[in-house]
């Protein structure tokens, strides 16, 4: 992540950085290869400080996308104010990637242990905590390990199976479980961009590399590309390791399953210091699971959580006031830096300050303050429900109507978009992918597919603090179908603080479920046509507040493209294998009646 952070968006906030940043860095550098048990070496960048007085712990990071360009560690805004304090910063290439040696493996994690000389991200790991504590003169004998999204991931892998020097980590925005909520599906429907644009920039070359669009706007290029197989037809020729991978695992089998969290967390052996983003485009799903999943062993208060109001990694890049058309007030960013990261790791690490921290740190958005819990969700939170209604209603009373329903045809060839036209390439120039999570829904508002309902403007705050579900009484005239639901935050008509932001619609939760995975993510079934059947979706946690004035709004829609793979709407073994005639227009039906009462579920704090 360091890499694609000074690669993409980042490079210009380090270029403006280190221009106000005249005098000599108090940081040496070398470059090293660092053997692992098995022979294979890891190009590894070592920052130590010039004149310490005293032995520094080191602070480490794993990732697959180049470490050789990293700046001096005061000169980066994420870091600098631990730089500040004093560490030995080591920034690693995993096996395979950039200038270390091996083979790359998309999340290697599965050695067998019994076997002294097998290798994965946690030996690697090890080996280079070994390496460094023999090596590396005036040091502590301490780690600590932090790293964003893959390298949050890695560092996961290092405090699953600690090596005793390991005294602390900061996983930030891990991805926990690729097939239920992170990149490359939530709740089985594929993340087609991300999935096919992610595997080409990790497998093609040992670098970073751009899938070659020769379209601007790839909505109209996957469009065209038509159904999934013409991916290894055309363009990959199974050439690409995940690829073949999302192919020849198309459900929550035991490949998935291996890979994830939810199989691999037990009791937190070493403190650890989980960080979401609350607009996290990539792994929001991720940091929260881990959080919840180490909670549920932690006897001696190792777990905890913090959570803001970020993009993926926007903790560590920019000051943190605003999100795309959203503003916080106060740089949340720079609070997160400077008032829980630095700290966090001065006390584990050095044992400076008073160590005080909080279960969990969360920013609430709306009255935009951080907020400080000793659970997580908070145990005052009441679950209540938000009911579909007639005429386009929402409203905190069950419907009374033994019969009402909504109706909207939903065609695979006129696939909604996820975000506004021209979806550029992921990580392409010019890219919105980073903020369109916070971009305006009125831009499918009103779609012909796309239901909307929505509350009166609120008389009172709402304050929805904890999780979010959805329980959608459903049919289709198909045999399968997607449902993607939204939980908006109406601003009002006339918004004087922000006059732009009039009448805007805030997605301040959503998620999306493949049908086909109602009763088992093991087992597809197919969907019988025109019977209601429930579907409860996790639209996970958020701490917002709707203010006075505004509105609730829920938007229900089946396509989300390019970045959800679209749904043939016709049941097939697998989707990976579909033909073309096999997506077909379906009329998908939302029931709101007494026995069919679509809702969200919400946890609400105060009345
Ligand atoms: N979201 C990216 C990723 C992490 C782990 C596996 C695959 C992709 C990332 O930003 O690193």
């Amino acid at each position: 992540m360091q890499n694609r952070l000074h690669w993409l968006t980042g490079f210009f906030l380090f270029l403006s950085f280190q221009a106000i940043s005249q005098s000599p860095s108090p940081y040496e550098r070398q470059e090293v290869m660092i053997p692992m048990r098995d022979g294979v070496r890891l190009n590894t960048v070592i920052y130590t400080l010039k004149n310490s007085q005293s032995p520094l712990p080191f602070l480490l990071t794993r990732t697959p996308y180049g470490v050789s360009h990293t700046e001096s560690p005061d000169r980066i805004p994420y870091v600098k104010d631990m730089a500040e304090d004093g560490y030995i910063f080591v920034y690693q290439d995993i096996r395979g990637r950039y200038k270390s040696e091996g083979t790359f493996e998309m999340q290697r994690m599965s050695r067998n242990k019994k076997d002294s000389k097998a290798i994965d991200e946690s030996s690697d790991t090890y080996d280079t905590i070994e390496w460094l504590l023999a090596t590396i003169p005036n040091n502590s004998k301490k780690v600590g390990m932090y790293g964003i999204s893959y390298a949050g991931w890695t560092t996961v892998m290092g405090a699953i199976d600690p090596h005793p020097a390991l005294a602390a980590v900061s996983e930030q925005a891990t991805p926990s479980d690729m097939f239920l909520g992170d990149d490359f599906h939530h709740n089985g429907a594929f993340r087609l961009s991300y999935g096919f644009e992610y595997a080409f920039m990790e497998e093609a070359t040992k670098q970073d590399s751009l899938f070659p669009f020769p379209n601007y706007d790839t909505y109209e290029w996957y469009l065209k590309l038509g159904p999934l197989s013409n991916v290894n037809k055309l363009y990959f020729k199974n050439k690409l390791p995940s690829w073949n991978d999302f192919v020849n695992h198309p459900n929550y089998d035991s490949f998935w399953q291996k890979q994830s969290l939810i199989t691999r967390i037990d009791r937190p052996k070493i403190p650890i210091m989980n960080v979401a983003g609350w607009w996290d485009q990539e792994d929001f799903y991720g940091p929260l699971k881990a959080y919840q999943l180490w909670e549920k062993q932690d006897q001696s208060h190792k777990n905890f959580l913090v959570a803001g109001p970020w993009n993926h990694g926007g903790w560590g890049r920019s000051d943190g006031r605003t999100l795309g058309n959203i503003q916080f007030d106060t740089a949340t960013s720079v609070t997160f830096r400077k008032e829980i990261q630095a700290p966090w790791f001065a006390y584990h690490l050095k044992g400076k300050g008073p160590g005080n921290f909080p279960e969990a740190i969360t920013f609430q958005t709306g009255s935009n303050s951080w907020q400080r819990y000793d659970s997580w969700p908070p145990k005052e939170a009441t679950k209540r429900n938000l009911y579909f209604q007639a005429d386009g209603k929402l409203s905190f009373e069950a419907p009374k109507a033994t019969s009402g329903a909504d109706a909207y045809l939903s065609d695979p060839a006129q696939p909604v978009p996820y975000r506004t036209r021209p979806i550029e390439a992921t990580y392409g120039p010019g890219s919105r992918w980073r903020t369109w999570l916070t971009e305006d829904q009125r831009f499918v508002h009103n779609r012909p597919d796309v239901l909307s309902w929505e509350t009166d403007a609120l008389p009172n705050d709402i304050t929805v603090t904890g999780e979010v579900w959805a329980k959608l009484f459903a049919a289709t005239t198909g045999s399968d179908a997607d449902w993607v639901v939204k939980l908006i935050d109406v601003y009002p008509a006339q918004y004087p603080q922000q006059p732009a932001m009039g009448g805007y619609q805030l997605m301040v939760a959503n998620d999306v479920f493949r049908g086909r995975f109602r009763n088992s993510f093991e087992k597809p079934e197919a969907i019988e046509p025109n019977k209601p059947e429930v579907y409860s979706i996790d639209l996970h946690s958020i701490n917002h507040v709707f203010k006075k004035g505004h509105k609730l709004m829920v938007q229900v829609q089946s396509t989300w493209f390019p970045i959800i793979d679209r749904n043939p709407q016709t049941f097939v073994p697998t989707i990976f294998d579909a033909k073309e005639s096999d997506y077909r227009k379906a009329t998908h039906t939302i029931f709101r009646s007494v026995t069919h009462p679509s809702h969200l579920e919400m946890s609400v704090v105060g009345k």
